[in-house]
């Protein structure tokens, strides 16, 4: 494979989108092996044609803010991959949302979808819409605002999109509601993520947090260690967090730090149960400030502003919130102060500098891809759910997460075992993540 070749076309034709390029970047070194063990792949240029979105729909969202303002922004909707199934992948409301972003969440997510078992392609979606400070019916209109251009484009057995940064159980009700207006068609399956009374699965708001555990216990199991009695460092309070939490203390885990984009909270006795649901009321205040916390429980959290969760003394660090939050300094510091195990839970939370730090000096580490699997994986069980018009119930649902997290930490080990027996989860993530794409490309011809 003509790694450097296709990057240089790619970043010729996708010029300053750095994020998508170090995306493609991290995949290709991990599977160039494998690829060229298979000169039926390079025939069909299946890497060419993978790393190009399927197709890009981009649209305006025109909006009335509190003030009776007119607000424009951008809306859009990329399907990245279809061979495994219909596009698959959440919605993002943040302000520094570019096709670079999407690009990238894309994706890595038609990977994270094949890692799954289930047959989904991958996709993601979303807008520069920024919501903090919002209202809520300033949310309201704004998602009524972009379904009115997004519902030409999705579908229950086309395109299904769910939740991410910014977009949560609320934004889901708001967008589902306009979504069957005007389409006139009341398959729930048209999103995930939806509320408990109306479709939406049992435990999928956990789901996120839940299986980044499940995963990260069997990496410890599978080095010999537990996660009883560990302290965790995790980053961002929104819904990914508040799962993470959730686990880590039903594991027996401590969780001594959170964060936000305005600080760090340390908490040295660990997160309560109390602290757990304040994060739900974080967010939903669309305050976006972790401080927060520190001012509802100023016994226990203690807010340190400008600093991020990995200044904290850990044993497992967790980042949960925004792609490359974790630098390679931020690793160094990491390792200083005793930590030895990172499991991204944020899509390529991990700048390249740091997971080749991790990697490089015995620090276990394993992929988003894997690790965050869980949240996805749970959007299709509720599609299943919902095509089948049944609910299932919480043990159901998270038996089949810990099978399926269990499942891909398998490949992870199938695909990453090197020679001196250590895994190597980023390269076990990628290459079983494009074997099935790349297999069932090729068995669709070219299209
Ligand atoms: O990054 C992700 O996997 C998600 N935001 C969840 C996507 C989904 O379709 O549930």
């Amino acid at each position: 494979m003509k790694t450097a070749e296709i990057m240089a076309n790619l970043a010729a034709k996708h010029p300053g989108e750095n994020e998508y390029l170090q995306a493609v970047q991290e995949v290709l070194e991990s599977i160039e092996e494998v690829y060229n063990q298979h000169p039926e792949f390079e025939k069909a240029k299946i890497v060419e044609r993978m790393v190009e979105p399927d197709r890009i729909f981009t649209f305006r969202v025109t909006w009335v803010d509190d003030k009776g303002e007119v607000q424009t922004n951008l809306g859009y909707r990329i399907q990245f991959n279809s061979a495994i199934g219909p596009y698959k992948g959440g919605l993002r409301f943040h302000k520094a949302v570019v096709p670079s972003m999407l690009k990238f969440l894309g994706f890595e997510q038609t990977f994270k979808n094949a890692l799954t078992t289930l047959p989904m392609g991958g996709a993601k979606g979303g807008s520069d819409f920024d919501p903090v400070g919002k209202s809520n019916d300033e949310i309201m209109r704004f998602c009524q605002a972009f379904m009115t251009e997004l519902w030409q484009c999705i579908g229950p057995d086309q395109d299904i999109p769910a939740g991410d940064v910014g977009v949560g159980g609320r934004e889901i009700g708001f967008l589902y509601g306009m979504y069957k207006k005007l389409a006139r068609e009341y398959n729930t399956g048209v999103l995930t993520g939806k509320g408990a009374t109306w479709g939406g699965s049992i435990l999928r708001p956990e789901a996120t947090g839940f299986g980044a555990l499940y995963f990260t216990q069997h990496l410890l199991h599978k080095a010999g260690k537990d996660i009883a009695g560990k302290r965790v460092a995790l980053s961002g309070f929104g819904n990914v967090a508040w799962g993470a939490a959730t686990k880590a203390k039903q594991l027996g885990a401590k969780v001594v730090a959170i964060s936000g984009p305005d600080g760090v909270c340390e908490i040295p006795d660990g997160i309560t149960d109390e602290m757990i649901a304040y994060m739900l009321d974080m967010r939903a205040s669309n305050r976006n400030k972790v401080e927060d916390m520190a001012t509802k429980f100023p016994e226990k959290a203690k807010f340190t502003a400008g600093k991020k969760a990995w200044s904290v003394p850990c044993d497992i660090a967790l980042p949960c919130a925004f792609q490359n939050e974790l630098s390679e300094d931020d690793a160094k510091e990491l390792q200083k102060n005793g930590c030895w195990c990172c499991c991204e839970v944020s899509n390529m939370g991990c700048q390249p500098g740091a997971i080749h730090y991790f990697q490089n000096n015995g620090i276990l580490f394993a992929p988003g891809k894997a690790v965050n699997a869980g949240g996805v994986a749970t959007s299709g069980l509720e599609m299943t759910q919902n095509a089948s018009h049944i609910s299932w119930s919480a043990k159901e649902v998270d038996d089949k997460l810990h099978f399926i997290m269990e499942s891909i930490h398998e490949q992870c080990v199938k695909y990453g075992t090197q020679p001196d027996g250590h895994v190597d989860y980023v390269k076990g993530a990628n290459i079983a993540g494009f074997m099935k794409v790349a297999t069932a490309m090729l068995e669709q011809g070219i299209i």
